[in-house]
């Protein structure tokens, strides 16, 4: 029955970040609205709703003032939570953006000390990733920009930035780590104006490292429709370049702030080909970054967590409908069909191709006629 396919498992690969359902329900407006949950309770709760890890940033698990012995216990007890319930962690980041320090940015702020501090604090949670078996590396530098231009040149911030990754994917090398590191786009917010603002823009930078195939692309849903995007578009073209390496699902009423709303409840057309296009060319974790709303006591946190992943798996089911439709699949046919046999692919050029090209008889009115169905 439809219904049973409804129910998340594990080997669906649906993972949260620890700040999801962990978030308190703050906004800029108001204090918090419930307790918080620990990473272990966040660990068991997910594992009985049929998820298959928690991702975090290093300081969801460990308090930026840890001493080094509180930190050791903080992460024995969290494995062994992961342990007792089965549960991965994927995917891990460094929170580089709730410290005053970073109030100017981290790779590209404008103090030298701190863009030391901000490649020194990664390369301790990348160790603290490595332990917990992630191999998945996320950069969201929510710091990363400006409210004044006048501060600070972008080349030179494109500048730090680059030297900073570069230097990060050598540490990865050198250490032995497997990671794939995952570059996260946002156009604002909380900077007035965040570099890099898009994934197409984080496709072009990639380009310009030193170890590309080491690195790609963690699009988020909210963050690309803030910009006005068409979200499937963005992922169709990182999975075609290969960069897909990670991915944050939630939702967004358009160009506005980061809403990070329930996946799936409002952008229902788009999502369901984002999820179509993601089960036919995307295998890695089905990452949350959806934060339940602020009105929700905490048994309403695991509501929302579970109405993600029932949504994603009911646009499963609408896009496994959809490719079985007979009728679908008769239009599809028509829409890709010429009368002639002009449809073998291009392929590569040669001279003798350009002028046969050049001399076919292609009618611009009698192909204007063709409707689509
Ligand atoms: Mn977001």
């Amino acid at each position: 029955m439809a219904s049973n396919n409804y129910q998340p498992k594990p080997e669906h690969k649906f993972t949260f970040g620890l700040w999801t359902v962990g978030n308190r329900g703050r906004d800029p407006f108001g204090d918090a609205t419930r307790a918080s949950v620990s990473p272990v309770t966040i660990v068991k709760r997910l594992s009985e709703l049929g998820a298959y890890g928690v991702n975090l940033h290093d300081n969801d698990l460990v308090p930026i003032e840890a001493t080094a012995a509180e930190r050791d216990r903080i992460v024995r007890e969290f494995k062994q939570a992961l342990d007792d319930h089965g549960m991965k962690v994927p995917m891990a980041t460094t929170n580089l953006f709730y410290d005053p320090v970073f109030k100017d940015g981290a790779f590209t702020s404008s103090d030298p000390r701190v863009r030391l501090y901000a490649l020194q604090k990664t390369m301790r949670s990348m160790d603290l990733g490595a332990e917990l078996g992630a191999h998945i590396y996320v950069f969201w530098g929510g710091r990363e920009g400006a409210e004044v231009d006048a501060a600070k040149d972008p080349r030179e911030a494109l500048k730090w930035n680059r030297e900073a990754m570069n230097f990060l994917c050598e540490y990865a090398l050198d250490q032995g780590y497997d990671y794939k590191f995952a570059l996260e786009a946002k156009p604002n917010e909380p900077r007035g104006d965040i570099y890099l603002p898009t994934t197409g823009a984080m496709l072009a930078f990639i380009a310009t490292l030193d170890h590309p195939d080491m690195v790609g692309v963690n699009p988020e849903v909210g963050h690309e429709q803030m910009s006005g995007l068409n979200f499937y578009h963005v992922v169709a073209q990182a999975i075609e370049a290969g960069k897909l390496f990670h991915i944050d699902l939630n939702d967004q009423k358009g160009p506005r702030f980061d809403q990070d709303l329930r996946f799936g409840s409002e952008s229902f057309k788009n999502l369901f080909f984002l999820v179509r296009l993601l089960e036919s060319a995307y295998d890695g974790p089905r990452h949350f970054d959806a934060h339940s709303y602020r009105s929700e006591n905490e048994e309403g946190v695991w509501e929302f967590a579970a109405g993600c992943m029932r949504n994603y798996l009911i646009l499963k089911e609408k896009a496994r409908q959809f490719d079985e439709d007979r009728e679908i699949k008769a239009l599809l046919d028509e829409i890709h069909s010429t009368n002639g046999d002009h449809s073998e692919p291009l392929g590569r050029y040669s001279r003798e191709k350009a002028q046969k090209l050049k001399d076919l008889p292609l009618d611009r009115t009698e192909l204007a006629r063709k409707p689509l169905p």
